[in-house]
């Protein structure tokens, strides 16, 4: 029954929209869709979620997660047949580490980066060589094993290598030729994945009276 699928409101190329929906897919749990443009948000999801940020995940009525860290795990919980959530407790506390990393320190310089012409303080190499801070634990990682936190794909890549993209194609040259060899072929490898170019579709600005679309 459709009344029963969660209601997902996601931007296409927003990082915590494209972790959220990775998630979805390897759990494959079913949503509705709803398109959003930041410029022109539903007024629903204003009165959903006090930040208005997307990912938005209705689970029900009294159940709306509004953060795309926690739409992961609500979707992984449901179901994880590729075994993304670590159950040692090592790799559960590493994995948090690198999350924590990527989204409260790595992540504003990105926006810095990419936008260094609203951040006229410093120059943009400035911003690059801080946002290096997070490049270079990674790449060490990465050197050791070939994803994150074991041989495969986890959680913490799933939830990262969203914002190395965005980085990457920042200045995409600069990044080709930057010390971080182990971190541009993991990148690679994950963005040839059917699952990221799966949840990649393009989809209309939702409206109100649009027929449900399925994800
Ligand atoms: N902590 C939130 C952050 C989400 C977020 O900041 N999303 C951006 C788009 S990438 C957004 O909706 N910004 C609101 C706006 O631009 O008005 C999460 O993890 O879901």
């Amino acid at each position: 029954m459709l009344m029963n699928h969660p209601v997902f409101y996601s931007f296409r190329r927003c990082p915590y929209a494209i972790r959220a929906r990775l998630a979805l897919r390897a759990s494959a749990v079913q949503v509705v869709l709803r398109e959003v443009v930041l410029a022109d948000k539903p007024e629903v999801l204003r009165q959903l979620s006090a930040s208005a940020t997307v990912p938005v995940l209705v689970v029900a009525e009294n159940h709306v997660i509004d953060e795309s860290l926690e739409i992961m795990l609500w979707a992984l919980q449901q179901s994880d047949p590729a075994g993304w959530l670590a159950r040692d407790d090592e790799r559960v506390a590493e994995s948090e580490r690198l999350i924590t990393a990527n989204d409260i320190e790595f992540k504003p310089c990105l926006d810095r980066y990419k936008y260094s012409d609203r951040f006229p303080e410093q120059s943009m190499e400035c911003y690059r060589a801080q946002a290096e801070v997070f490049l270079t634990v990674l790449e060490a990682k990465l050197q050791s094993s070939r994803y994150l936190l074991s041989e495969r794909p986890m959680l913490a890549d799933m939830a990262i290598f969203p914002f190395i993209r965005q980085f990457a194609k920042v200045d995409q040259a600069w990044f080709e030729e930057s010390p971080y060899p182990s971190l541009r072929a993991w990148l690679t490898g994950l963005l040839a994945l059917p699952l990221f170019t799966g949840v990649m579709d393009k989809y209309v600005q939702w409206q109100p009276d649009d027929p449900v679309v399925i994800f």
